[in-house]
């Protein structure tokens, strides 16, 4: 299709329109989720700047001098029915913060206020909050955003498979992968990274941004084949009896089980840490022991050697002392035979005179 066309088929949509009727859907919400700073609001920026073909501007507040970083979640309306929304991102790929995650991708947390990161209780209160204010009209698309110039840890990777088959249970749909800073890294891994974890749609952009949106076809016709991969992955999914009603009860149950799970394994997690450094202590414990009685054996036994080597050179001083006394009573016995021979000599020639 030409530009032109796609743009018509993008305008046209309505829910109305499908073959079941609306079914009670009036908007598709592109839920844009993924890691800090890896360029969602640059791509709401980028969608916003091709659907209206006019002067570039930092709409969603991408990082730079005059903004940054998105807390809160905020909608951008490109037609009549189709609305994309920039999701608070995640400091880290885990468990903790992927209640959060869910919640926003289930369309849980209201639009437009800041939602916070205190994962466990304080977020069931702000689901439970926000009911009144959240849409059952909403026809979720999750659209994982990830940067091409930042590599992935064999743990993340594990991590990013669990994530975006979670959000394909809780959503319905598999989430769309958008890689952005397409020239700044190995795109063909990235690529490969996704399809291995199972998805099926990837679009890869060089974001238009504050310093450079020079327009190029190439770039808008892949945001215009984006969302007319979003539309028709709508329809196909609508084409089945849908209940939105029913879907946000179901999606709040999936994510509060969720919760409830993720805190189960943050206690375990948090008593087998306790376990573990309980264990190291008492092996330090233990080591220190047997090293101090090691110790001890090493003094006592060298004591018991000085002693022994104190003994026998006791021994030797009294050897060579009794030797001494015995030479000299020898020597003094010889000096009597000596004397007593010589009398005898002289008393023999006496008595010849
Ligand atoms: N070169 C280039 N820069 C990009 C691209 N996408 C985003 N950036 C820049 O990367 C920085 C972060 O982009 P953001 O769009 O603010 O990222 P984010 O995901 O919305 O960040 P958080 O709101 O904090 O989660 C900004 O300075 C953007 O200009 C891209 O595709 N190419
Ligand atoms: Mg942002």
């Amino acid at each position: 299709m030409e530009s032109d066309g796609l743009r018509r088929f993008i305008k046209n949509f309505s829910f109305d329109q499908c073959k079941r009727g609306s079914q009670g859907f009036n908007r598709i919400l592109i839920q844009l989720f993924g890691l800090l700073g890896h360029g969602k609001s640059s791509f709401i920026n980028t969608c916003i700047y091709v659907w209206e073909d006019g002067e570039f501007q930092n709409w969603a507040k991408a990082w730079g001098t005059d903004g940054g970083k998105t807390t809160e979640r905020i909608p951008y309306k490109i037609t009549e029915n189709i609305t994309l929304v920039d999701n608070r991102g995640c400091n880290k790929l885990e468990d903790r913060e992927s209640g959060e995650i869910f919640a926003q991708l289930g369309n849980l947390l209201p639009l437009g206020k800041d939602v916070g990161m205190k994962p466990g209780f304080d977020l069931i209160e702000r689901i439970t909050k926000a009911e009144k204010e959240v849409r059952s009209s909403d026809f979720i698309i999750p659209v994982f955003v990830s940067s091409v110039q930042k590599t992935n840890t064999e743990e993340e990777k594990g991590t990013l498979r669990t994530i975006l088959h979670t959000a394909q249970k809780l959503t319905g749909v598999f989430p769309i992968v958008v890689l952005t800073y397409k020239t700044s890294g190995s795109l063909t891994e990235k690529e490969a990274l996704f399809r291995d974890i199972g998805i099926e749609r990837i679009f890869s952009f060089e974001n238009y941004t504050t310093e450079d949106h020079m327009k190029t076809r190439g770039k808008h016709e892949g945001v215009l084949n984006f969302l007319c991969e979003v539309i028709k992955e709508v329809q196909f999914r609508v084409e089945h009896p849908r209940d939105p009603l029913k879907e946000i009860q179901e999606r709040k149950q999936f994510v509060l089980n969720f919760i409830h799970e993720s805190a189960k394994r943050e206690e375990q997690r948090k008593l087998e840490n306790k376990r573990a450094l309980d264990k190291a202590l008492l092996e330090k414990k233990l080591k220190q022991e047997e090293e101090m009685r090691q110790r001890r054996r090493a003094i006592e036994e060298r004591e018991q050697e000085m002693k022994i080597k104190r003994q026998e050179e006791e021994l030797a001083r009294a050897r060579e002392l009794q030797n001494a006394r015995q030479e000299q009573e020898l020597r003094d016995l010889e000096e009597m035979l000596k004397e007593k021979k010589n009398k005898k000599r002289f008393g023999f020639f006496k008595a010849k005179k």
